[in-house]
């Protein structure tokens, strides 16, 4: 059994027991995770949510997103997880703030504060401006600690990484170079409806270096979504990544349109691209 106290100003407002094991909630958790999920439901439920909605919420994987689809409860909304970004980041920057109004999120949710009042800044006001709402110091529980699951919890010192596709399987594998330790190489996946495209760029002597490196690569999506990179292979200390150019597609099959702005400056548009999966040989179209 458990008790909940939501004190406020140091008097019990609330008592609310439940026992959260004998209602299945806990099902698969122990340790951290379990408590996580205990405070998370506690709250809850001392905040009047009744018990089967937090069972659906449970079963759909979305429990974390109840308390703040409950501050936008007035606005009659239900959230996906593409409308909130969960951050720690304490002091919230401008610049940071601004990348989260751009991403399109409308709830962010700090889990450190966005103020510490140690120096002014921007970020809080400027998510406000920009018609994000910022749930603040939502508590750590909302985070779960996997990475050690992969390996990537990784306590070397580090002085290289690298984002290519080792095994050519379409998924980006992760390469670390490390001090008196061993490379690692973390082999990434890909789930059946995930598509890619790879972009061997070919530069023309005498006017563009060979491999295409600073070309500007500009991938236009069915749906309007536009993928905009450059071909960087700069990669940390003594070491060079991948001159493969590797667009993560998501579910699109095809290209609307392809563009190549090579260091040149010369834009050399390719039309759309009919098949994904594979690797694209880019030429540089001589100079008319
Ligand atoms: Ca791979």
């Amino acid at each position: 059994m458990t008790r909940h106290t939501n004190g406020v100003n140091g008097q019990d407002a609330r008592v609310a027991e439940f026992d959260w094991e004998a209602e299945g909630l806990l099902e698969g958790l122990d340790g951290p995770e379990r408590e996580a999920r205990v405070k998370l439901l506690d709250e809850l439920a001392g905040d009047g949510v009744a018990v089967e909605e937090l069972r659906t919420a449970v079963e759909e994987d979305r429990l974390a997103l109840l308390p703040v689809e409950r501050v936008l409860r007035g606005g009659g909304q239900r959230l996906t997880p593409d409308d909130v970004a969960i951050i720690d980041h304490a002091d919230l920057d401008r610049v940071s703030a601004e990348e989260l109004v751009e991403s399109g999120v409308r709830v962010v949710v700090n889990v450190s504060p966005s103020s510490t009042g140690q120096y002014p800044n921007l970020g809080p006001l400027t998510l406000l401006r920009g018609g994000v709402r910022l749930i603040d110091a939502a508590g750590a529980p909302l985070f779960e600690e996997r990475a050690f699951l992969d390996g990537l919890d990784l306590e070397t010192n580090g002085r290289a990484a690298v984002a290519f596709d080792a095994n050519e399987d379409g998924a980006l594998d992760l390469f670390v170079r490390s001090v008196q330790a061993p490379e690692a190489l973390f082999v990434g996946s890909r789930r059946p409806n995930e598509h890619f495209l790879r972009l061997r760029l070919s530069g023309t002597p005498g006017v563009d270096n060979r491999d295409g490196i600073g070309a500007r690569v500009t991938a236009r999506l069915p749906g309007g979504r536009t993928i905009v990179t450059e071909n960087a292979n700069a990669s940390g200390y003594l070491s060079t990544g991948s001159p493969i150019v590797h667009l993560g597609l998501g579910a699109a099959t095809r290209l609307e349109n392809l563009t190549v702005r090579w260091p040149s400056g010369a834009v050399q548009n390719l039309g759309p691209v009919e098949d994904v999966d594979r690797t694209l040989l880019v030429q540089e179209s001589p100079r008319k």
